[in-house]
């Protein structure tokens, strides 16, 4: 497919170049510090052209039980008994070389996942890069950070992740959980293996200890069998409700330590006094960064009754301007959708908002022809029991309600079985403080979104999972705590 076969709004391409990295033909596991052979391997693909990029392992109960062994043996023999400012030189100097490495590393997690090289080159990567110096800082003052506590790791920590930032996620769960002593066995998710591979390589390459991260390719199949290893002590997971239910049930009895990160349908709510034009930019951010597979995304959008045809008309006016296409042409806002898979969750959500009688807006602007792709849409007259109101669509899709008074917008915001996180737009210091403290959600942003930062926690309530990642909270999940 050459450039030309995308839609390029009007603006001639600004390619980013793919000849500065090398992807191997084919990727074994890394077990113990070697690359292992699995018994089968699948493809990952490229979801912006079809092509497939690379061959991955699929790791089998053998494969998985290695690892598990790997990571006790290099926890027992050398990781829990380094000096912890010895750990902290390794995290380091994985920061480093990953900020070294940020082109290639950029680069590579937009062919497999699909996001724009904008996003990946400026967000995902300084954050990974972000979270490992954060945690090497941490490594020798855990007792500064919980002080009068005895503070131990835990153990070995399996850890799963989602395809939605795959290096990010990476990097959220294995420097924490190094920092404080443990070591690990993570599986990325199938269909975005390749940054997590490629960090494995740096990994190797910064010689850290054999076994102390050992990271295992495959499907759901080979995250059950790593969370239900009974030799793992700890359990890191980031994915869908669903799943992280499924998980927390065989979990039961076992003892074992575990945090949840799961999906989300967070409430942007937009006041009369707010800034309109920021508070349009914040709304576009909230939902069509990342093509909207976001667990944070503002997918349900409150708008105060007086302003919402004049909000509506700016959004429209915005989304008319949003180039949906090639994710390596920096002029991309809007890329391509992950999977066929998450492609059809989305048309069929869609097709169901339509159904229940929403009122669906595409732009007018095209999408490339080959490749999995979905226009920013939006929906007006939407009820609280509608699918695409209640269930997370993890697409560009958002949902659109009006409000009179704080708490109906309280109220209605509530009204989900999730609480991840949430959006307050509004002049008043006043209204923020009583809107955020109202909110049932673990991150609120005020005046902005989708803001992270290594030091913050994350997390949610209810159905969006138990436990955070980031900040000190974090910290301290990976961490035996005594008092
Ligand atoms: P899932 O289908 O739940 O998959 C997540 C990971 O779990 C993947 O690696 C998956 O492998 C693996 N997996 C599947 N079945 C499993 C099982 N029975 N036992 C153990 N592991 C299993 O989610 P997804 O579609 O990749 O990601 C999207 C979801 O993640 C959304 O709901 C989103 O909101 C959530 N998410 C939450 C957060 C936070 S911080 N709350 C952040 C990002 C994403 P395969 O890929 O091979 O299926």
């Amino acid at each position: 497919m050459s450039a030309n076969d995308f839609f390029s709004g009007g603006f001639s391409p600004a390619l980013e170049s793919v000849d500065h990295f090398e992807l191997k033909k084919s990727y074994d596991l890394f077990i113990g510090g070697k690359w292992v052979k699995a018994p089968k391997q699948f493809a990952t693909t490229n979801p912006a052209t079809g092509k497939v990029l690379s061959k991955v392992g699929l790791a089998g109960k053998k494969e998985v039980n290695q690892a598990v062994k790997a990571a006790r043996k290099a926890y027992e023999n050398v990781w829990s008994k380094m000096p912890a400012a010895e750990r902290g030189k390794y995290l380091f100097r994985i920061a480093r070389l990953i900020q070294e490495r940020a082109r290639e590393f950029a680069v590579i997690e937009s062919m497999d996942g699909g996001k724009p090289i904008r996003e990946s080159r400026d967000i995902d990567v300084p954050l990974a890069a972000a979270h490992f110096f954060y945690h090497a800082g941490w490594a020798d003052k855990l007792n500064f950070a919980f002080p009068g506590a005895g503070v131990n790791p835990i153990g070995v920590v399996g850890q799963v992740i989602p395809w939605n930032f795959p290096l990010l996620m990476a990097a959220w769960k294995i420097a924490p959980a190094l920092a404080c002593g443990n070591t690990i066995v993570l599986k990325p998710a199938e269909t975005t293996p390749l940054t997590a591979l490629k960090l494995a390589e740096l990994i190797g390459d910064s010689g850290l200890p054999t076994g102390v991260v050992n990271i295992v390719t495959g499907a759901g199949e080979t995250g059950q069998t790593l969370v239900e290893h009974p030799d793992v002590d700890k359990v890191a997971f980031t994915g869908s409700t669903a799943v992280g239910k499924a998980i927390r049930r065989s979990m039961a009895g076992t003892g074992k330590r575990f945090t949840l990160e799961l999906g989300g349908k967070a409430a942007n709510i937009i006041f009369e006094d707010a800034p309109i034009n920021e508070a349009v930019e914040g709304i576009v951010n909230g939902i069509f960064f990342n093509q909207g597979h976001v667990c944070c995304a503002g997918s349900r959008l409150f708008v105060q009754e007086s302003i919402s045809d004049k909000v509506i008309k700016k959004l429209q006016k915005r989304m008319e301007t949003l180039v949906v296409g090639n994710p390596l042409d920096k002029n991309t806002d809007i890329g391509a959708i992950n999977s066929p898979e998450q492609l059809d969750r989305i048309k069929n959500l869609v097709k169901a908002g339509k159904q229940e009688g929403a009122c669906m807006w595409q732009p007018s602007g095209g999408v490339p022809r080959k490749g999995n792709w979905f226009k920013p849409t939006l929906f007006t007259e939407c009820a609280q029991s509608h699918r695409i109101v209640q269930e997370e669509i993890f697409g560009p899709v958002l949902a659109i309600q009006t409000f009179r008074t704080p708490q109906e917008a309280l109220t209605k915001a509530n009204n989900t079985p999730y609480g991840l996180s949430g959006g307050v737009w509004t002049d008043k210091g006043s209204k923020i403080f009583k809107m955020t403290a109202g909110l049932n959600a673990g991150v609120v942003w005020a005046n902005t979104f989708n803001k992270f930062d290594p030091t913050s926690p994350f997390g949610g309530y209810k159905e969006s999972g138990i436990g955070r990642e980031g900040g000190l909270q974090g910290l301290a999940s990976y961490c035996q705590l005594s008092h």
